[in-house]
């Protein structure tokens, strides 16, 4: 099949490096997106994400003259669906005493329909969106049925799942394998031949509910893979072990590889996905469900390692696994943080994005808060962000300056290599929270500091130390 235009439906993390890698690659494409911002940027040359390289692409795509953008789809030969499916917020299932969060379908929903004015016999629709098994067959499909053309006879109608990793998007694009389902045969081959216009990856066709399944398996691994090196971190703390330290050497197994503890999972991607699993067969998915809990409550972890690190300087013994213990016994005082005065470092979910969406560094600094601890917040990648109930700093040094203690939240490389000396000679803090594992804990021992780690119990003075 051959493709003059495409319309692409829905210009965020996915859709518009797409939209613009098409474009640049020669084919017609229309963009659309309900954000009357998001497309004003665009019309005017601006990409409003941040993503290494796409600027670049945007810029030759318009200077082609390939890109247009609007709000509404066009008449094209081909559909792409690339829209958010957040889970809704104020909304639960239940099974078994088992409560799970509902996957929010109402972009696919509208996307789907918006289509409809404008879906034409011979046309290619494919759904990008991460979305519970069956959505493609049992939602998207009834919905372009109203065209009165038939998916699969009239129309070609696939899932694809994106399965880029946001920082690494143009490149992974290109490179990564490509997933494609159709409702028939037919449809999946017409899908190939679209991605096959840039893509090097190799191109797999198979039907369309295993492809969503396809793309739900890899996030759950990863999300169950994480909350296993969440537990290992707590356990650590319990038997005064260094988890970094512990993973590196279980590392050198053949078969391992234990991922990275962290303050939390977040994204829109890995802290969602697995729900959909869980809401679509709770029965079947205890696993993945005990670690979405375990994942979610790895901001609590981070708060009982900043009253460990404060509860030090008062010289009670910390382990944090100790103090959840007697913290469940009531004798560490609820308010060991009141009017602490904390910088925390990065908001984004994960290192070298400006992508707030369900951070759990978001969700440490609520907590912190709610223990009477008074909060700067600084996010490099997005310093003029709003969030509400958060203190952010209007830059680095007055969000270090006045402050008792320094917690690193997300490992951005500028914050990896921060100079603990500099930082020392900027801030009257003198105790610094890693929990990514970013810090040598030498140079910050040298210059002043007392470094205390996430998943790490020994004393930050402790001759013990491997490094
Ligand atoms: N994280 C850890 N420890 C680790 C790795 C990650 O705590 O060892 C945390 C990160 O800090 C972050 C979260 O997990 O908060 C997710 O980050 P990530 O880099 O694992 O993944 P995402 O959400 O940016 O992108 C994922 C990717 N999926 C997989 O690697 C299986 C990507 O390929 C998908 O395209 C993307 O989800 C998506 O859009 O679904």
């Amino acid at each position: 099949m051959k493709f003059q235009k495409i319309c692409i439906i829905g210009l965020g993390y996915i859709g518009l490096p797409y939209a613009a890698t098409f474009a640049a690659r020669g084919v017609k494409v229309h963009g659309v997106d309900i954000s009357p911002r998001v497309v004003e940027s665009l019309q005017a040359g601006k990409i409003h994400i941040h993503e290494p390289g796409l600027q670049d692409v945007l810029d030759e795509a318009l200077r082609v003259g390939n890109l247009t953008v609007t709000s509404q789809p066009v008449e094209a030969d081909a559909f792409i669906i690339s829209v958010p499916t957040p889970f809704q917020h104020d909304k639960f299932g239940e099974h078994n005493g088992i409560r799970f969060k509902l996957a929010d379908m109402r972009a696919v929903t509208s996307a789907t329909e918006a289509i409809l004015p404008v879906l034409r016999k011979g046309n290619l629709v494919i759904l990008e969106s991460t979305s519970p098994p069956r959505t493609t067959v049992e939602l998207v499909a009834p919905i372009l049925a109203r065209s009165n053309l038939q998916a699969g006879a009239d129309f070609h109608l696939c899932y694809s799942p994106e399965r880029v990793l946001p920082g690494n998007i143009l490149h992974e694009l290109v490179y990564n394998a490509r997933i494609v389902g159709g409702i028939t045969p037919e449809s999946a081959r017409a899908a190939r031949d679209l991605y096959a216009t840039f893509v090097k990856g190799e191109i797999h066709e198979t039907d369309a509910t295993t492809a969503e399944m396809v793309k739900i398996m890899e996030n759950t691994t990863r999300d169950v893979n994480i909350a296993i090196a969440n537990e290992f971190a707590r356990l650590a703390e319990k038997f005064g072990v260094d988890v970094w330290e512990a993973i590196r050497l279980a590392n050198l197994h053949p078969r391992i590889d234990i991922l990275n503890p962290g303050p939390g999972v977040g994204g829109h991607c890995i802290s969602v996905d697995p729900w959909f699993l869980v809401e679509a067969a709770p029965e079947f998915s205890s696993l993945i469900y005990q670690a979405r809990k375990v994942n979610d409550e790895q901001p609590h972890f981070v708060v009982e390692k900043v009253k460990q690190a404060f509860s030090a300087l008062s010289g009670a013994d910390g382990r944090v696994a100790k103090h959840i213990e007697t913290e469940r016994s009531r004798s560490v005082p609820a308010s060991l943080l009141k009017n602490k005065k904390i910088a925390a470092l990065g908001l984004a979910y994960k290192p070298d994005v400006n992508d707030l969406r369900e951070s759990p560094a978001v969700e440490v600094i609520h907590l912190l808060q709610k223990e009477g601890a008074i909060v700067h917040a600084w996010e490099p990648f997005a310093p003029n962000a709003k969030l509400e109930g958060i203190n952010m700093a209007s830059d680095f040094d007055s969000a270090i300056q006045d402050a008792d203690a320094i917690l690193l939240l997300v490992s951005h490389t500028q914050f990896r290599t921060l100079n603990p000396t500099s930082v020392a000679s900027k801030t009257k803090a003198r105790i610094a929270i890693d929990t990514v594992n970013a810090w040598n804990r030498k140079d910050w021992q040298s210059a002043g500091f007392s470094l205390y780690r996430l998943g790490d119990s020994k004393s930050p003075t402790s001759s013990l130390y491997s490094e």
